[in-house]
């Protein structure tokens, strides 16, 4: 048990919230928990009225709120200090505005990627990201986690696609930021502030997305290679081509004796703009592919929803040597060679994102093997950046999931207090202990 679930919580009143139906707010469970945290309840906000009243009766009650969409992404994060409700924001999930014309998209929070992304499509027209299981993750979380794939090499960030937020606050306010067309730039930096707050400053309600047009065609080349060395080569001609690439990804077949180490690139545009870049990456890597396909899929997505999961940050030029590194340090630890343990290893080249995936350890183990790939990918030398994003609980507290807090931590300080003065939002799980 953790020092937070140790300490006797205030408790949450269920008649304050006189204003919800039935089976909107129940006991939490086990599988609500986050770090072994089990909720006090569980509220779902069918309406913005149900976000404010709770973030209200947990700033009179100091109870601790964790906004949710999917589910899929709540192992990311510190331990909480406390956690007492989870909102669940899935039931607001309504698509309010396409405009085609102005290539803009406005939505609740709570809608699934898959859901919109249908929705889009029958205007020829998407929304340029591509996270993991989309059926469940919820535009709110992604933009929250500023999460994608590979597609992020050609279209940036969610962050970079937000053009306006609602949200509310840590102290029950409405925020409304930036505005609904491209050119309203007002309140821009506040939506950047949203994107990637991990549910720490405000809970957001509604966003205004850019879209893209649907590519007339497409195709994603796969490459394998013997040795990093290789595929380092191939990443390097394609950085200094001038390509429009959509994405350049890279996964490693470490069940292998000797590990394929594969590049995956996806080309879009027209029919022609799709061929001449194909024939012009084959150039550049020296070879034709090893496969090739119509259909999309970040190799990236490695986590399957257990065991351990460390994302690194390097330069794009050194990222493929790190990975080297930490496999050679990987190999050369106890846990690797006594255990079944394997590690599954993907990322984006373009953007120096490596992630490190310890799956099917065995308990006892697990332990012990987590705590080898932790080593083994500590910042430091070409690691610019390390984040635990799935671990033990119990290794979790002992290590900082974030990496060390940066040079901005006493503004990230002041931002989270000007939000969330009393902590209702997310405790602890941030970086720096926010
Ligand atoms: C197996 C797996 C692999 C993945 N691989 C990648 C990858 O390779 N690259 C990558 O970039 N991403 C990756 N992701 C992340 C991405 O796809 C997430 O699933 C998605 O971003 C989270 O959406 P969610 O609705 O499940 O959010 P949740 O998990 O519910 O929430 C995510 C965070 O946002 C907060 N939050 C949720 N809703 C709101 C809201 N309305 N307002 C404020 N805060 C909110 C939560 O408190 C939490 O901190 C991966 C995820 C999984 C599960």
């Amino acid at each position: 048990m953790s020092a937070a679930s140790a300490v006797a919580r205030p408790r949450l009143d269920p008649a304050s919230f006189p204003s919800m139906g039935p089976g909107q707010l129940r006991p939490g469970r086990d599988n609500d928990a986050i770090d072994g945290l089990v909720p006090q309840a569980v509220i779902t906000a069918r309406e913005t009225a149900h976000v404010v009243a709770t973030i209200e009766e947990a700033r009179a009650k100091k109870l601790a709120v964790v906004p949710s969409g999917g589910g899929t992404l709540l192992h990311v994060g510190a331990v909480p200090r406390a956690y007492d409700i989870r909102l669940s924001m899935t039931a607001i999930g309504n698509i309010v505005e396409e405009n085609p014309e102005d290539m803009t998209v406005t939505c609740q929070a709570g809608v699934s990627l898959s859901r919109l992304q249908r929705s889009l499509a029958k205007q020829g027209q998407r929304l340029a990201i591509d996270a993991a299981r989309e059926d469940r993750a919820s535009i709110g979380g992604i933009v929250a986690a500023n999460a994608t794939g590979g597609l992020r090499h050609g279209f940036g960030l969610p962050r970079d696609l937000v053009l306006g937020a609602t949200a509310i606050d840590g102290c029950g306010r409405e925020i409304v930021a930036g505005g609904r067309v491209v050119k309203n730039v007002a309140g821009y930096d506040l939506v950047r502030l949203f994107a990637g707050s991990w549910g720490g400053l405000a809970i957001l309600t509604e966003l205004t997305l850019r879209t893209h047009p649907l590519p007339a065609a497409a195709a994603t080349l796969v490459f394998e290679f013997v040795s990093a060395s290789e595929l380092d080569a191939a990443r390097s001609r394609l950085a200094g081509a001038q390509l429009s690439l959509s994405a350049i990804d890279f996964t490693v077949d470490t069940t292998e004796a000797m590990p394929l180490w594969i590049l995956v690139v996806r080309i879009e545009g027209t029919e022609e703009e799709v061929g001449w870049q194909g024939d012009a990456v084959c150039a550049l890597v020296g070879r034709q592919p090893a496969d090739a396909a119509e259909e999309w899929e970040s190799p990236a997505h490695v986590d399957d929803g257990h065991g351990t999961s460390v994302r690194v940050a390097a330069a794009p030029q050194d990222i493929v040597g790190v990975v080297r590194d930490v496999c050679a340090k990987w190999k050369q630890s106890a846990a690797s060679q006594g255990g079944q343990a394997a590690i599954r290893i993907a990322g984006h080249l373009g953007a120096g994102i490596a992630r490190f995936h310890l799956a099917g350890a065995e308990a006892g183990e697990a332990d012990t093997a987590s705590a080898a790939l932790i080593t083994a990918t500590a910042v430091g030398g070409l690691v610019r950046g390390r984040v635990i994003e799935r671990a033990p609980a119990q290794l979790k507290a002992l290590y900082d999931v974030w990496g060390p807090p940066p040079a901005s931590i006493g503004l990230m300080r002041a931002i989270k207090r000007r939000f969330d003065p009393d902590d209702v939002l997310s405790p602890g799980r941030y970086v720096g202990g926010l």
